[in-house]
């Protein structure tokens, strides 16, 4: 019994080796966006550096990838008042794919992610950007 537990608490910090804390962190963000979700929706990177973006675009209408700045948010929708709010965007036309970089957030913490097409908010299109100080 003893080493059945034991046996669970190495898997277990196993687990949160990979996936807790700034080991969580990736410089590479890899999204599938449909209509209308981002694909997976949820990336955490290290603050200040270089991040590559891929992704591709498997819906039928354009789609963009928006980070807003920090403790800012497009609301419901977007609109003209947002754009001085965006850290940084993509735009994907249908089927398109792309692959890019862009510098992360020197400033930890969570950046909202929407698509700026019209409605796509409202239909879900939203996702979480986590800043974590970089490892030194
Ligand atoms: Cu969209």
């Amino acid at each position: 019994m003893k080493r059945i537990l034991m046996i669970a608490a190495v898997l277990f910090s196993l687990l949160l080796t990979s996936c807790g804390g700034a080991g969580g962190a990736s410089k590479s963000i890899n999204i599938t966006m449909t209509d209308f979700q981002f694909q997976p929706n949820q990336f955490t990177v290290p603050a200040g550096q270089e991040i590559t973006f891929t992704s591709a675009n498997n819906g039928a209408v354009v789609h963009n990838f928006v980070i807003m700045k920090l403790g800012t948010s497009a609301g419901p929708m977007f609109d003209e008042e947002d754009v001085p709010n965006v850290y940084w965007e993509v735009e994907l036309l249908p089927g398109a794919d792309i692959s890019t970089s862009f510098t992360a957030p020197t400033e930890p913490g969570d950046y909202e992610v929407v698509c700026r097409t019209e409605g796509h908010i409202a239909s879900g299109m939203t996702g979480k950007l986590t800043v974590v100080a970089a490892e030194p």
